[in-house]
């Protein structure tokens, strides 16, 4: 059984949300972020980032919330969830993951490192006024790669479907907005979905009081 070391509101409802689509069991072991439980010896030794998620399994474990996400997937869930390897709907999501974790998820991590995230002494003002602008040019093109198509490697739902997701509800929760009705469409359509309803629940349901 997997264990996933993670932390609600964070980017471990990703992989939460994989391995309900999968409908496999898991262990949620609670890393609490509030008391820096994420830099002891203990838990470093797990992940030498010190953040979350972490997950582990039998072969080890894995860090990198995109990563763990693809590898679930791919190990677990190929024929339902995943685009053949060297298929043109795989280069998609290749390109498209890259895209997210580079390009418009950063966006968004700086805003939060510079509000709250870092120390005091690391958060340079004026930094929200240029993540606006980064994210709005990373909206359009994500809004172009989208198309009019239901998920983003065509009409399978997949992996990077999960981390978009997860970005599309990150980016509401720091009030952005947006202009593309087929993004809004989109955002609807994934965090719907079940599974990433009883990730997020069982994550919360974690938090210490
Ligand atoms: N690229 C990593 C980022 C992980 C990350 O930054 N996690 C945050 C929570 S979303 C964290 O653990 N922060 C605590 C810290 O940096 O001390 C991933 O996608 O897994």
């Amino acid at each position: 059984m997997y264990t996933l070391y993670g932390f609600p509101r964070t980017r471990s409802v990703r992989v939460a949300w994989a391995l309900e689509e999968l409908g496999l069991p898991y262990e949620y072991q609670l890393v609490n972020l509030r008391t820096g439980e994420q830099k002891s010896e203990a838990f470093l030794q797990r992940n030498p980032a010190g953040k979350v998620p972490a997950l582990a399994g039998e072969i080890g474990t894995m860090m990198e919330s995109a990563a763990i996400v693809t590898w679930l997937l791919d190990k677990h869930g190929q024929q339902e969830f995943m685009p053949v390897l060297g298929s043109p709907e795989r280069m998609r999501y290749e390109e498209a993951m890259i895209f997210l974790t580079t390009e418009l998820e950063q966006p968004l991590w700086n805003m939060a490192k510079h509000k709250f995230a870092l120390a005091e002494e690391y958060r340079l003002d004026g930094m929200q006024r240029v993540a606006e602008f980064e994210f709005a040019s990373a909206m359009a093109t994500f809004s172009a790669m989208l198309g009019d198509k239901s998920y983003l490697t065509g009409a399978l739902f997949t992996g990077v479907d999960i981390v978009a997701g997860h970005i599309l509800a990150w980016a509401k929760g720091s009030k952005m907005t947006w202009p593309y009705d087929n993004v809004t469409t989109y955002a609807e359509r994934v965090l719907g979905r079940p599974a990433y309803q009883r990730a997020w629940k069982n994550e919360v349901a974690h938090l210490p009081a």
